[in-house]
């Protein structure tokens, strides 16, 4: 009769491919601030904000959540941060984001030096089922069980009765009238409780679409071989959008889809690559010089409209191209598109100690040692670039930052895409830059900027580009515990590098 929600997706475990919580490292006005915001698995639900601020202290720090399709005329009040018992420089507070889709949370610092404010998209989406209490169900079905009766009971009754005059007999034309009306309020209630079971269904169904524990939405991936190249074709959202639905996407730094190709097992190549659309749902990439192989599929992308930003993940065979000089080229490759292979490169293990990894033309990368790297922890991700000859290198932006990096736990369950900035969707972080612009703007009449141009570039040149930066460093927590890799991309003169290390994260 009722329907007990036990069951829970298998796939739960690996929540928006295994790490939501949200990191931001930079300047929010004059205050070098890193932020650390960890999100609910439910929604609604609460997510603790978390401010530490490096140098002279604000008087106040501000949070206020934004939603997507509101507008900001109708956004609820800021809560002030408080200080952490104990703590000089350390802010908190919490915010209920109460519906599913994308959120904004603003964090506004004030004081002396003057006031500054930062825009951190997040996706707030259900990432887990909570299953219901056997207690409750017992309890649930029980009371059904008298209602149902008990209703049947009360018309068989009325039927048979309420016509009556006091103190007068119930005879056998009542009692048949009494069975005829309990036969029909049975079919009717038994109907009543397929029909409700219908609904329990659709709206369990409807949840279970919005869950995001995993990779979504579906990818379809698989590589042919076309004239000189390999082209690799995604479909995606097939499942989840039907083919007809072409799903609109933000661009970040220009391209829809950042995707990344990690070679399964050795893990000795490595590509960060950004598809074009060819129609529909449907992107092809050219596969640059990467061995044959099985690869996962890691697809970033922010949606338009719920800017919900999102991985989608497949593995694909990649095939031995013949070459073959007669044929043509049928695809041009992004001039951002890079790749890295490294068999017979040793990958360096971080525990502790400096670990350096050395690019093949003779320069080094060193991750800066640690403290042992524990899980929820600050993951010490400080990384310092060196010439051949030992001398700090001026590093380029790439596609708009100092580094774009990729981590990816060994078994899969865990992947993420960091910048120095952090770990969020730049692509939603410009589109509530734009938005809350746009609406401050008619409130106003004025608005001051608020992006925080210290760690980016959005002109494509090196206009706003500090000269001589020769380390990287990326705010992140491991969240869970495990053996991880790290592929640490940079750019200097115009060749893009990546770096590659181990790590054991423990709990
Ligand atoms: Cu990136």
């Amino acid at each position: 009769m009722l329907v007990l929600v036990i069951a829970v997706l298998p796939w739960l475990g690996q929540a928006h491919v295994g790490s939501p919580d949200v990191f931001h490292d930079g300047e929010v006005g004059p205050y070098p601030v890193r932020i650390t915001i960890r999100m609910p698995t439910v929604v609604p639900g609460r997510a603790e904000i978390s401010v530490r601020v490096q140098g002279t202290q604000p008087e106040k720090v501000f949070f206020s959540p934004l939603f997507a399709r509101t507008s900001i005329t109708n956004a609820p009040p800021p809560d002030l941060g408080v200080l952490i018992e104990g703590e000089t420089n350390l802010y908190s507070g919490e915010l209920w984001l109460m519906s599913v889709g994308a959120y904004t949370i603003e964090i506004k610092l004030s004081g002396l030096l003057g006031t500054g404010k930062v825009q951190i998209p997040v996706s707030s989406v259900p990432l887990s089922q909570l299953p219901m209490p056997r207690f409750l169900g017992i309890i649930l079905v029980g009371l059904g069980v008298i209602l149902f009766f008990g209703g049947v009971a009360i018309v068989a009754a009325a039927a048979r009765e309420s016509v009556l005059a006091p103190g007068g007999v119930i005879g056998k034309i009542e009692r048949r009238k009494g069975r005829l009306a309990a036969g029909i309020t049975t079919v009717i209630l038994l109907l009543g409780l397929l029909g409700g079971r219908r609904w329990w269904n659709a709206d369990e169904a409807k949840f279970r679409t919005q869950l995001r524990g995993g990779a979504w939405p579906d990818l379809k991936a698989a590589v042919r071989v076309e004239g000189t190249q390999r082209i690799l074709r995604l479909t995606l959202g097939e499942v989840a959008f039907g083919s007809a639905y072409s799903v609109p996407l933000i661009p970040d730094h220009g391209k829809l889809l950042h995707l990344f190709l990690i070679r399964e097992g050795t893990q000795d190549g490595f590509a960060h690559l950004h598809p074009v659309r060819k129609g529909g749902n449907i992107f092809d990439v050219a596969l640059p010089a990467l061995p044959p192989g099985r690869y996962k599929v890691l697809c970033d992308l922010t949606m338009e409209g719920s800017v919900l930003s999102s991985t989608a993940t497949n593995s694909v065979e990649v095939p031995t191209l013949a070459t073959q000089a007669t044929l043509a080229e049928v695809m041009k490759p992004d001039p951002d598109d890079s790749w890295a292979v490294y068999a017979g490169i040793p990958v360096p293990k971080n525990s502790g100690v400096a670990a350096v990894y050395r690019l093949l033309d003779g320069s080094q990368v060193e991750w800066k040692a640690t403290a042992p790297i524990r899980v929820r922890q600050d993951a010490g991700l400080n990384f310092e670039v060196r010439n051949p000859s030992g001398q700090p290198v001026d590093l380029s932006p790439y596609m708009g930052m100092l580094s774009h990096a990729a981590i990816l736990r060994s078994d899969g369950g865990v992947f993420s895409h960091l910048h120095p900035t952090g770990n969020y969707s730049m692509a939603a972080q410009a589109f509530f830059d734009k938005k809350l612009e746009r609406e401050t703007r008619t409130v106003d009449g004025a608005v001051a900027p608020m992006v925080d141009h210290s760690k980016m570039d959005h002109s494509g040149g090196h206009a706003k580009h500090k000269s001589g930066v020769s380390s990287i460093s990326l705010p992140y927590e491991f969240p869970t515990a495990g053996d991880y890799r790290i592929w640490v991309q940079f750019k200097v003169g115009d060749q893009v590098q990546t770096a590659v290390f181990d790590t054991t994260v423990a709990d």
